[in-house]
Order: C-alpha cells, then sequence, then structure tokens
C-alpha cells in the first residue's frame, strides 16, 4: 500500500491522501506572478509557507480549531485533518487593495460592504470588512454579498465564519503591525470537522493567503511593494514579458534576494531563526 495517494495540485502546493481521515499538504518551492507559475524555484519558499502557517494554527487555536496534525521533518508537509471544505473563499480587508480596490472604484461598495466616499487605494479601512469570494475552479475568484455567501454555506455558519475570520484577522495584524509588517488583506479557508464542527484549514496568514506590507514604506493612494514577489514582479516587468504562460526564467540575484524577503518574513513573524526551524520544524508549535 503506498504511503500517500496524489490527490490535487495547486499552483504551488500538492494535496495527497494518508488514509480516509488525513491529508497531506505539501508547499513547492515554485513561485507565481502574474498569476503564472514561474519555470524557476525560490529554494527554501515552500518551507517558509508551512513555517509561517503552523505558527498560526498554534497560536490561534484558542480562537478556533485548525486543521493541523504534525509538521514533517521535511519542514514543507503538514499532515492535517481531512475536512469537508466550505465553498467559500473567506476574505478579511483591512486595506483597501487588489479586487477590493477595484470594486469600490468602481460602485463604492466592496461585497455589499458600502464604504466612505474619497478612499484612496491601499487606505486602511474604518474597521476590517469580511469580503467572502467564490472558490472558481479555474480563473479568478469572484467577490460575492452577504446574501449570496448565505445561499452556499447558510445564515448561521455565515455568521459564524464571519466572526471567526474577522477575530483571526485581528490578533494576526496586530502581531504583525507590531513587527513592522502590515496584513493588509488575508484569505483563509474553513472546513467542517465530522460533527459538523468548523475548523480553519488550508494555509493561515503567509504571503500567498495574504498581502504582506513592510509598515516603513507604506504610503496610501499608491500600491506599496509586495514584501515577497516584488523583485520577481520588477524583474518581469523590465522584460516587457506579456505575462502569459510560460513565464521568465528568474536570474540568481532575484532568486536569491526573494529568498532573503521570504527568510526575513518569517523571522520578522515568529522571532524564530529559519535555521531553527529546518533543525525541528516543530518549535513554530511551541
Ligand atoms: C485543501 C489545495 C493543495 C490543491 C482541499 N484539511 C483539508 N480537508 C479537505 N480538503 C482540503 C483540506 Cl486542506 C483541501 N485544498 C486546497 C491544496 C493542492 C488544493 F495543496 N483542497
Amino acid at each position: 500500500m503506498p504511503e500517500a495517494t496524489h490527490v490535487g495540485s495547486g499552483k504551488v502546493r500538492e494535496l495527497y491522501a494518508l488514509d480516509d481521515d488525513r491529508l497531506l499538504l505539501v508547499a513547492s518551492d515554485r513561485i507565481s506572478t502574474f498569476d503564472v507559475v514561474l519555470p524557476t524555484e525560490i529554494p527554501d519558499k515552500g518551507r517558509v509557507l508551512t513555517g509561517l502557517s503552523g505558527f498560526w494554527f498554534a497560536r490561534t487555536r484558542h480562537v478556533v480549531p485548525n486543521h493541523l496534525l504534525a509538521l514533517r521533518d521535511d519542514a514543507r508537509s503538514t499532515e492535517c485533518r481531512r475536512l469537508e471544505m466550505l465553498p467559500i473563499e473567506c476574505v478579511v480587508r483591512g486595506y483597501l487593495s487588489g479586487s477590493g480596490w477595484k470594486d469600490y472604484r468602481a460602485t463604492g461598495e466592496v461585497c455589499g460592504h458600502r464604504l466612505p466616499e474619497g478612499l484612496v487605494e491601499s487606505q486602511q479601512l474604518p474597521r476590517p470588512i469580511f469580503t467572502p469570494a467564490t472558490k472558481a475552479q479555474t480563473g479568478h475568484d469572484e467577490n460575492i454579498d452577504r446574501d449570496a455567501a448565505v445561499e452556499l454555506v447558510g445564515e448561521d455558519r455565515f455568521d459564524e465564519v464571519e466572526a471567526t475570520a474577522l477575530a483571526l484577522y485581528e490578533l494576526a495584524a496586530e502581531h504583525a503591525r507590531a513587527r513592522g509588517i502590515i496584513l493588509a488583506d488575508t484569505k483563509l479557508e474553513f472546513g467542517l470537522d465530522d460533527r459538523g464542527r468548523l475548523v480553519l484549514g488550508d494555509e493561515a496568514f503567509t504571503p500567498d493567503s495574504s498581502r504582506f506590507w513592510p509598515a516603513d514604506e507604506y504610503r496610501p493612494g499608491s500600491t506599496p511593494p509586495s514584501f515577497d514577489k516584488q523583485f520577481v514582479r520588477d524583474y518581469c516587468e523590465s522584460l516587457g514579458w506579456d505575462k502569459t504562460h510560460p513565464g521568465p526564467e528568474l536570474p540568481d540575484e532575484v532568486v536569491t534576494g526573494t529568498r532573503a524577503r521570504y527568510v526575513e518574513a518569517f523571522e520578522h513573524l515568529t522571532g524564530i531563526g529559519f535555521d531553527d526551524y529546518l533543525a525541528d520544524p516543530r518549535v513554530v508549535l511551541a
């Protein structure tokens, strides 16, 4: 009997079944930019994301239980409880960026939240808002309002997920802000366990699921540099690449600089040395 059966591929992650109740989530070193996976990997990127997720799962258990069962010695694989995933992406926004900014500019609203007039790109919102989206199989997730999300998960579950997602965002954003990083927004995924209880799944507060901005470079009215991918984006822009598959190979200095940004984000946010994490991944859970 094989140790694990491959059951799914994401752009940069792989999912395996360990048995009926457990999955193995493996974060690769692949990187995507402008929605295209590049041919060059960023060494240890998957380990940084796995370590950050583990760190956050351990620190938010008192808010909501999560799917994490164990971190493997490879530092990139998470054994997790198999859940019945909810069919919505649970996005929380504390700042106006990405599709939130686009929707606000077009309608003055984001997912049915009417916002004050005159906000500028990247501006902090009066309070964080829950902005669910559909899970697109291909293409982009579509922002939906409360009524559309209630159709998908029911009213009581919606209210529970909204309150939980907001509480998780507030906790992580406050922690990050104290360490010089603005957590502009984040995408969480929840599932239900075999008794119908809400459980946090997937990844949590990684640079792939969130916008991290260096606080000292934050300027409302412009697009802040992404903490992790800015070198990659700037390099790709400098080539005049048309942002369709295949993407360009990255030169060594872009790879090295980007790896350093990921490791820096890990160490800033966790207060743990990355080498200590590699020596024993469980240090992030302590
Ligand atoms: C996560 C995904 C990936 C492809 C399903 N604990 C869970 N229980 C049930 N399902 C999932 C989880 Cl995390 C689940 N995804 C997203 C991850 C590769 C797709 F690594 N899909």
